[in-house]
C-alpha cells in the first residue's frame, strides 16, 4: 500500500512497530469476544484524506464550510445504518460506546435520576453506572445481577427490582455475558415502571445485524453499539432510536455532549462496514461465529472446564478457573505466551479482584473472520486445555506457539490478505 511505503519513508521507527503489530496479529490466535479484523475496505478510509476535515453539526447544518462530501458520506452511513437495523433513527457521530452512552443519559436523563443497570461484577460495563465511572457519580445507580445458581438473568427479580427503585432509565446489555437477553422481557418491564429502555448491544451488534441474536429494536427505545466487535467494522459506535427522541439525542451527542468535530474518515470506514454487513455472506459469518463458539465451549466442557451458566448462546465464553486452581491473570499469561490471546475476566460473585480474577473470557469472532470453523475450534480447544495444564512448562507453551503460527498461517487475515 502506498499509505505504508510512504510511512516508512517518514518514519521507519512507528513503521516497524506496526509490521510488528500485523505480525502479531496474523501469528497469533485472537480470541479476544470484543476484538475482530476489518476488511481493507473498511480500514481504506481511515487512511484517507477525509481526516483532514472539521465538520461539526449535521449534515446541510454545519458550523463549517466544505462539507460537500462530507455530509453525503454521513447520509450514506446513516441511511445504510437504519437499513441494517430497520431503525427509525441512527445517529453514526460517537467516537466509541462509552460517548455514545453518555450522550443517551445526557439526552434522557437530568444529573441524580435513576439508571438500573446490569452490575459490573455479573458482566455489565463501566459506563452503565459504575461508581468508578462518571455515570455512576452523575446519576443515581442501582443495579441488578445474575442469578447466583444459574448465573443467567433473572427477569422476574429485575422487574421486582424496577418496581421498587421506579428508575428512570433501565440499561440491557453486557460485556460479558454468554446468553442471549430478552430484550421484549426488559422493554415489558421498562413499559410498566414508566423507565426508558437503553440496550447496549455493543458485544452483539454484528449478530443482531445477522438476525443470529433477538433483535432489541422493536423493544427498546434507544440502542446503543461500538461498530468492532462482531461488527467487524471500524473503531466507532453508533447511536438508534425511536424517531421521536431524534433531535434530543442528535443535541446530546452535538454540542450538548462529550465529543465536537466528528471523525469523519471514521464515519466514512462505518458507511462500509454497515454495507458489507447487509450483504448475504456477513449473516454466513455471523452464524459460523456462533457455531464455532458453541463447538469452544462444548470441547472445553469435555475436557472438564467449568463454564459460566454452563455454556454459550452468543459469541463468548466465561470459564471459571478455581476448579483447575489458576487464576485467571495466570491463565491469561500462558495463554498469551503459547500464542492464544484471551482476557482474564472476573466471572459473577467473583471471590478474586479485578487484576487477579477467576476467569478468562474468550470468543469466536475473530477467528471466524479469518475462515476458521468447527474443526479449528477443536484443535484451539486441545491447545487450551494443554497450556492450562502445563502452565509452568515454559518448552511446551513454546512448542505450542510454534504450531500456532503453522496453524494460524493458512488462515488469511481479512484487513491484510484478503
Ligand atoms: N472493552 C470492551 C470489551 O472488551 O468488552 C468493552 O468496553
Amino acid at each position: 500500500m502506498k499509505e505504508k511505503i510512504s510511512l516508512k519513508q517518514t518514519d521507519p521507527q512507528l513503521y516497524e512497530l506496526i509490521i510488528k503489530e500485523e505480525q502479531r496479529q496474523r501469528e497469533q490466535l485472537q480470541l479476544i469476544p470484543s476484538e475482530n479484523y476489518a476488511s481493507k475496505a473498511v480500514l481504506a478510509p481511515l487512511a484517507s484524506v477525509l481526516s483532514n476535515k472539521y465538520s461539526e453539526g449535521y449534515p446541510g447544518k454545519r458550523y463549517y464550510q466544505g462539507n460537500k462530501f462530507i455530509d453525503q458520506i454521513e447520509k450514506l452511513a446513516q441511511e445504510r445504518l437504519k437499513r441494517l437495523y430497520q431503525a427509525e433513527y441512527a445517529n453514526i457521530q460517537p467516537f466509541s460506546g462509552a460517548p455514545a452512552n453518555f450522550a443517551v443519559y445526557l439526552a434522557l436523563l437530568k444529573p441524580g435520576e435513576k439508571i438500573l443497570a446490569m452490575d459490573l461484577a455479573s458482566g455489565g460495563h463501566l459506563s452503565h453506572g459504575a461508581k468508578v465511572n462518571l455515570s455512576g457519580q452523575l446519576y443515581q445507580t442501582v443495579f441488578y445481577n445474575v442469578n447466583p445458581q444459574t448465573e443467567k438473568l433473572d427477569y422476574d427479580e429485575i422487574e421486582e427490582i424496577a418496581k421498587k427503585e421506579r428508575p428512570q432509565l433501565i440499561i440491557a446489555g453486557a460485556t460479558a455475558y454468554p446468553r442471549e437477553i430478552n430484550f421484549a422481557r426488559f422493554g415489558e418491564i421498562a413499559r410498566k415502571v414508566g423507565a426508558y429502555l437503553m440496550v447496549d448491544m455493543a458485544h452483539i451488534a454484528g449478530l443482531v445485524a445477522a438476525k443470529v441474536h433477538p433483535d432489541p429494536v422493536p423493544h427498546a427505545d434507544v440502542i446503543t453499539a461500538t461498530t468492532h466487535k462482531t461488527l467487524r467494522g471500524p473503531r466507532g459506535a453508533f447511536i438508534l432510536a425511536r424517531s421521536e427522541l431524534g433531535p434530543q439525542i442528535d443535541r446530546a451527542v452535538f454540542p450538548g455532549g462529550i465529543q465536537a468535530g466528528p471523525h469523519n474518515h471514521v464515519q466514512a470506514a462505518k458507511a462500509v462496514c454497515f454495507y458489507e454487513a447487509l450483504q448475504p455472506q456477513f449473516k454466513d459469518y455471523a452464524r459460523q461465529v456462533i457455531k464455532n463458539a458453541a463447538v469452544l465451549a462444548q470441547k472445553l466442557q469435555e475436557k472438564g472446564y467449568r463454564l459460566v451458566s454452563g455454556g454459550t448462546d452468543n459469541h463468548l465464553l466465561l470459564i471459571d478457573l478455581r476448579p483447575q486452581n489458576i487464576d485467571g491473570r495466570t491463565a491469561a499469561l500462558a495463554l498469551e505466551e503459547a500464542g492464544i490471546i484471551v482476557n482474564k475476566n472476573k466471572i459473577p460473585f467473583d471471590p478474586g479482584t479485578a487484576v487477579k480474577p477467576s476467569g478468562i473470557r474468550l470468543g469466536s469472532p475473530a477467528v471466524t473472520s479469518r475462515g476458521m470453523k468447527e474443526a479449528e475450534m477443536e484443535q484451539i480447544a486441545s491447545w487450551i486445555d494443554q497450556v492450562l495444564q502445563n502452565y509452568q512448562n515454559k518448552q511446551l507453551l513454546e512448542k505450542i506457539r510454534r504450531e500456532v503460527v503453522a496453524f494460524a498461517s493458512s488462515f488469511p487475515v481479512p484487513g491484510l490478505d484478503s
